[in-house]
């Protein structure tokens, strides 16, 4: 990993702002022509899974299978300007635990979809079998925005601020659909991205924007954590440095690696012990 990464550590009011809000946006973390080669890229994942999962051109693509289908995909699994900030807020223990790509069509002028939220947690029973409270961060997730979502009515993420503290939320009649109060959309310019706590409420939106929204999410969690999806790099593995295979979850030579692991299986740790002087590394 290049050491000129290091201007992207995390900062303390970052640090400041991601614990106090749950959620961080860098703004032009992707170069214009990395913005172009991720939208082609996009695009042709997006045909690819319509068809072979038969989705209709007005439903969402929500798929956990395209890191292997591009080097764009790979180039931002240890992309530098985001991973020296998801290191910084969970420290060295990580690879990824689920990554998915995500095109939302535009609504039809007769839909009847509404607002199209759901307000949730991420990573389902953790939220009701963890006893602590509030309970733990464990994972972070960073969205890559390949779409301009810089107004509201884009399709546009939404979070509710602070609420990565709220093990419980009420919403208006139980209902996870409707608009809450605290709740806001994240206006990310194309080539933004957007670090969330797992924990923190959100939801995507229905989109009533005149192009689809196009948005690749990539989870850090634990190496301890079980895994919610595939981390399928196909030929990609190959050639791929011994941090990105870390964060590809190598296995470790010993089961016992996941949760003792010897400075072998974590690479991303002897690098920041070599590189990064201030401490500033981890929760
Ligand atoms: O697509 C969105 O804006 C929300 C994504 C989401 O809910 C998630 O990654 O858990």
């Amino acid at each position: 990993m290049d050491r000129r990464c290091l201007k992207y550590c995390l900062t303390p009011a970052e640090r400041r702002s991601f614990n106090r809000n749950g959620y961080l946006i860098v703004r032009d973390a992707l170069p214009k022509a990395r913005v172009r080669k991720l939208i082609k890229a996009t695009e042709r994942v997006d045909v690819k899974t319509r068809k072979v999962e038969r989705i209709g051109p007005d439903e969402r693509v929500h798929t956990r299978e395209f890191l292997g289908e591009d080097q764009a995909f790979i180039d931002l699994i240890a992309y530098p300007r985001l991973l020296p900030k998801v290191w910084g807020i969970l420290g060295w223990n990580i690879h990824i635990y689920l990554a998915h790509l995500d095109v939302t069509p535009i609504e039809p002028p007769d839909s009847k979809r509404g607002v199209g939220l759901g307000w949730h947690q991420d990573t389902g029973r953790v939220n009701q079998e963890m006893e602590t409270r509030p309970r733990p961060r464990l994972s972070v997730k960073v969205a890559y925005f390949l779409s301009d979502t810089s107004e509201p009515g884009r399709g546009n993420f939404h979070v509710i601020p602070g609420s990565q503290l709220k093990d419980k939320m009420t919403f208006p009649r139980g209902d996870r659909k409707r608009m809450v109060n605290g709740g806001v959309p994240i206006l990310a310019p194309k080539g933004s991205a957007v670090i969330f706590d797992r924990r923190l409420w959100h939801s995507a939106r229905a989109n009533y924007w005149t192009e689809p929204r196009k948005v690749a999410f990539y989870g850090y969690g634990y190496r301890w954590l079980q895994a919610r999806g595939p981390c399928d790099v196909g030929k990609f593995w190959e050639k791929m440095d011994p941090i990105e295979r870390q964060l590809c979850r190598n296995p470790p030579s010993d089961v016992h690696g996941w949760t003792s692991p010897k400075d072998e299986d974590v690479p991303l740790k002897g690098w920041i012990e070599k590189n990064v002087k201030n401490g500033l590394v981890g929760p």
